[in-house]
């Protein structure tokens, strides 16, 4: 920190314009702003070719990958750009950055960052005054202190309760808590929802591709009916230009979801609005509709060849052995036996969707026209939502859209948005053995804090969806040594109970983020931009390799020094997990490189490796023939497979199943897709969170519309009569970029309110509103709009909690404070199912978020 201070004053920067370049006063220590000061004082330099432009890493969970580059002056990030490493064009596009990569500098050298390890001040071995989490004050110290203290608490909690009270969330330390008798982990379906735990047993994926097929083909669509994706926002890379040229071919886009988003806007889709976690409601009326609008002759929608081929359980001919025939998905449509038609009358009730739209909607997917049906994970990300994918499924191949050119039915996005298919090019493995953990408890998302604070769970296994046992857990220590759960997992209200029971709480963190704010102990951790280099993946055609950008700052420490220190206080042997350094992972990583060649068979190594490569890293390897060589791979940074149409990269998802389906089963137990799934019913039912039925049908979500009446029948309202959403806003990746002044400037995060709603609350656009769940109250500034439909709120994903410990609301507007830990089906986090009570707030407004002072320690 000292010596970049030095430097920048060697670039002769005097602290009045510092100051003055600064974006907001409460940052104008932050060396992000004094970078952007260098850029114009020292035009200079950059004329002189000073310096050298580096492959700098954007390293977040964003839902795409773009090529960031810094531009580095003695150590000093002086300016960023992006990809110019080819000239840019709808076939072979540049990866270029969006705003948050641009602000990454602002992050990495922010004056936020934490410096050093920290103590909560009241503190004390067994926890102390643990009620202050969250609101104590901290207390600086050394390494060894933090290591002694930490080490001595898990030795501590350890002798008294054995192995199964410590909590650890699966990153480096992680692996040497394994080796020091195991830890209890996590797990929870996050991203994709329930096409987690429902794909493989109804005949979806392989699960890297769900269905679609590439950007190019895509093209050759006349209709892309989109539901729940925004990839102008998450998916900010390539995807919303990818979908542009299929909309530039010819194609017409329809939009199903409660908000009518900016990927929506700049396609110009028709705009469907139907209420959220209703997709399965949405579409039984579709396939009502489907069936009994088909006329073979007159009226073709339903591809019954590839029903009868390629698919079982349909309708009661197409019935696995064993099974009663009238248990067909055909016939609870039709509802012959329960007599109720799923029609779109009955789906319009509970969906929102006028009748005529359902029908016109079903129309639209017409088998013989071309149409891609995709899906964003978003409305599998719901309650009670285990058979949504299958119904997906189930449409896609009643309307034939599966397996052929210009026809596809499955999920567009995060990286896959836009452009499925396998990995055309794809890193090697560090080469790191897996250290196995001796304790198998592993805590579901949906119950985790319960857990904690109640003491028991359903242990299933770790995504091995086993039959539910409930077990006694009792945790003392929480270790965070990746993600941010407590932030980002269901439930966030009882997450801070939990924090505060347990005896030891300890957070790896770069900045005081919600995990390292209610922990006892925080270590100050690098960022890849101090780090040697690395790898990060993004769509298909290609592979980035990030270099060092700045020197390590502060007393920051990497996951792995940490983990490595503190295991030599616990006595285990390290070198178990970590056998060699991070400077040889990395030349792993590299040598193990893959791409596809040409003829879209062969797989070949990427990177030209030499003796003297070897020699000049150091490292242990074997000189080998790639595409490119180490030295112009460091210096590019990506690799990107040139593509054009009628190269040999296509791909068509299901094509061998469609035209072959005997030689190329699917693995399922049929080997066809299953409308009718024993397998998905028998998993789910018996972890024992909630029942299906073995065809996908209509289950209300604990938190769905139907719970926001008092009455269903007479349509009377109940105390928490709006539905809520968590669209993942442009402003972050999930919580990260929360702290970043030039983030929170342009994207305020406020909440979305339909504007006849905001009416009959007396709400006005700007005003400070309350929202109350059966789960925790959240305020934020209303931004009334017309873009949400009414009766649904949209609160964006990710925003730090900022509790006011005197009234008990949450001032930072975090999603998790109003989703609860409610536990269905597969034990998918249900986020997108919430329902609250909305009312203006009658007590102080906020103020913006840029205005309120960061975060900063010491
Ligand atoms: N209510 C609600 N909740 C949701 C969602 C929603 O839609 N609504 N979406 C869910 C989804 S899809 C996902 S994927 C999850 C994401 O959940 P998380 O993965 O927990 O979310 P991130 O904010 O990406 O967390 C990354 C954390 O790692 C830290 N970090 C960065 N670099 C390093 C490093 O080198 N080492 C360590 N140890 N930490 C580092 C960052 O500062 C940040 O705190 O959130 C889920 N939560
Ligand atoms: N900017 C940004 N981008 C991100 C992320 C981020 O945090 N910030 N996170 C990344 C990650 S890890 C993931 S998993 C992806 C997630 O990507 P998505 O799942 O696509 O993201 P969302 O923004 O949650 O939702 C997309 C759309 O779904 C709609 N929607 C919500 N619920 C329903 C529903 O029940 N039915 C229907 N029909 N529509 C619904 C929303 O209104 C929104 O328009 O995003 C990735 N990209
Ligand atoms: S889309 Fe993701 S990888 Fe690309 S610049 Fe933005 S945050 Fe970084
Ligand atoms: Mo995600």
């Amino acid at each position: 920190m000292v010596n970049l201070l030095d430097k920048i004053n060697e670039l002769n920067l005097s602290r009045r314009s510092f100051l003055k370049a600064s974006t907001a006063a409460a940052a104008a220590l932050s060396l992000g702003g004094c970078a952007n000061t260098l850029t114009t004082a020292s035009p200079d330099q950059m004329a002189n070719g000073e310096g050298e432009w580096r492959t700098a890493a954007c390293w977040h969970n964003c839902g795409s990958r773009c090529l960031n580059k810094a531009l580095v002056v003695d150590g000093v990030v002086v300016r960023q750009k992006t990809d110019d490493t080819h000239p840019d064009s709808p076939d072979f596009p540049q990866q270029r950055a969006c705003l948050r990569g641009r602000s990454q500098r602002q992050q990495v050298f922010g004056a936020d960052r934490l410096k050093y390890p920290m103590r909560r001040k009241n503190w004390a071995p067994g926890g102390g005054q643990k009620e202050l989490r969250g609101q104590d004050e901290w207390v600086r110290i050394s390494w060894e202190e933090a290591f002694e203290s930490i080490a001595g608490e898990l030795k501590r909690i350890k002798e008294e309760h054995g192995n199964r009270a410590i909590f650890a969330d699966g990153g480096d330390a992680s692996k040497v808590l394994a080796l020091y008798g195991g830890y209890v982990s996590n797990w929870g379906t996050t991203s994709r929802g329930t096409w987690h735990g429902t794909n493989g047993p109804v005949g979806i994926g392989p699960s890297a591709v769900e269905g679609i097929n590439d950007r190019i083909d895509m093209r050759n669509c006349e209709t892309v009916i989109m539901f729940s994706m925004n990839p102008a926002w998450s998916s900010a890379g390539n995807p919303a230009y990818n979908f542009m040229q299929v909309k530039k071919a010819g194609a017409e886009f329809i939009a199903v979801d409660p908000y009518y988003n900016d990927t929506y806007a700049l396609l110009e889709a028709d705009w469907i609005p139907s209420r959220p976690s209703e997709d399965t409601a949405l579409l039984l009326g579709v396939a009502h509709t489907l069936i009994v609008e088909d006329d073979p002759a007159t009226n073709p929608l339903i591809d019954w060849e590839y029903l009868k081929n390629n698919t079982i359980g349909f309708d009661a001919d197409s019935m696995p052995e064993g099974a009663d025939p009238k248990d067909n998905f055909k016939d609870y449509v039709l509802g012959t036996y329960d007599g109720t038609p799923k029609n779109a009358e009955w789906a319009s009730e509970i969906c929102g969707v006028e009748p005529q739209r359902i029908r016109y909607l079903a129309r639209a997917m017409s088998k013989n026209k071309k149409v891609a049906i995709i899906f964003g994970w978003a409305s599998a990300r719901t309650q009670n939502a285990d058979s949504l994918p299958q119904l997906v499924m189930t449409i896609g191949a009643m309307t034939g859209h599966m397996g052929k050119s210009g026809h596809m039915c499955g999920v567009s996005c995060h990286t896959g948005s836009s452009n499925g298919g396998p990995g055309l090019v794809t890193a090697g493995k560090d080469g790191l053995p897996s250290v196995e953990n001796p304790v198998d408890d592993s805590l579901n998302h949906t119950e985790m804090w319960r857990a904690i604070v109640d003491g028991k769970y359903n242990f299933t296994g770790q995504m091995k969806w086993k039959k539910g046992e409930m077990r006694d857990i009792d945790i003392r220590a929480i270790y965070h040594d990746t993600s941010a759960r407590l932030q980002t997992a269901d439930g966030m209200t009882k997450g801070i109970e939990a924090h505060r029971k347990v005896e030891l709480v300890v957070s790896h963190a770069q900045f005081l983020t919600t995990n390292a704010k209610y922990s006892d102990f925080v270590l100050p951790l690098t960022t890849e931009w101090e780090k040697l280099g690395g790898f990060v993946t993004g769509n298909r055609e290609i592979l980035i390799m990030y270099s060092q950008i700045t020197e390590k700052m502060y007393e920051c420490e990497s996951d792995q020094w940490i983990a490595k220190e503190l295991g030599k206080r616990l006595g285990v042997d390290v070198s178990k997990a970590f056998p060699f350094d991070e400077k040889q992972q990395f030349f792993n990583m590299i040598a193990g490189s893959k791409v596809t060649l040409p003829d879209g068979k062969t797989k070949a190594p990427l990177v030209t490796i030499t003796a003297a490569d070897i020699a000049e890293w150091g490292v242990e390897g074997e000189p080998q023939e790639g595409q490119i060589t180490l030295k112009e791979f460091k210096e590019q940074g990506l690799y990107q497979v040139e593509r054009k149409p009628g190269d040999n990269y296509g791909f068509i998802a299901y094509k061998k199943f469609r035209d072959d389906p005997a030689a190329n089963p699917l693995g399922t137990e049929s080997g066809k897709m299953e409308i009718y799934s024993r397998a998905l019913a028998q998993r789910i039912n018996n972890m024992g969170y909630s029942k299906i039925e073995p065809i996908p049908t209509y289950i209300p979500p604990v938190e769905g519309y139907q719970a926001t009446f008092s009455d269903w029948k007479s349509k009377a309202k109940g105390d928490y009569p709006f539905q809520v959403i968590n669209p993942h806003y442009l402003r972050r990746s999930h919580s990260v970029f929360d702290n970043v002044q030039w983030l929170r400037e342009t994207w305020p995060n406020p909440v979305f309110i339909n504007a006849q709603d905001a009416k009959a609350k007396g709400i006005m656009d700007g005003d400070t509103v309350l929202l109350t769940s059966q789960h925790g109250k959240v305020l934020r500034t209303a931004l009334v709009t017309e873009r949400f439909m009414p009766g649904v709120i949209g609160l964006p994903h990710g925003s730090w909690v900022d509790m006011d410990e005197k009234t008990g609301i949450d001032k930072g507007g975090a999603d998790n404070i109003l989703c609860g830990p409610v536990s269905t089906g597969q034990g998918a986090s249900g986020w997108n199912t919430c329902i609250v009570q909305l009312e203006k707030y009658a007590g102080a407004s906020l103020i913006p978020d840029v205005e309120k002072p960061q975060r900063i320690i010491f």
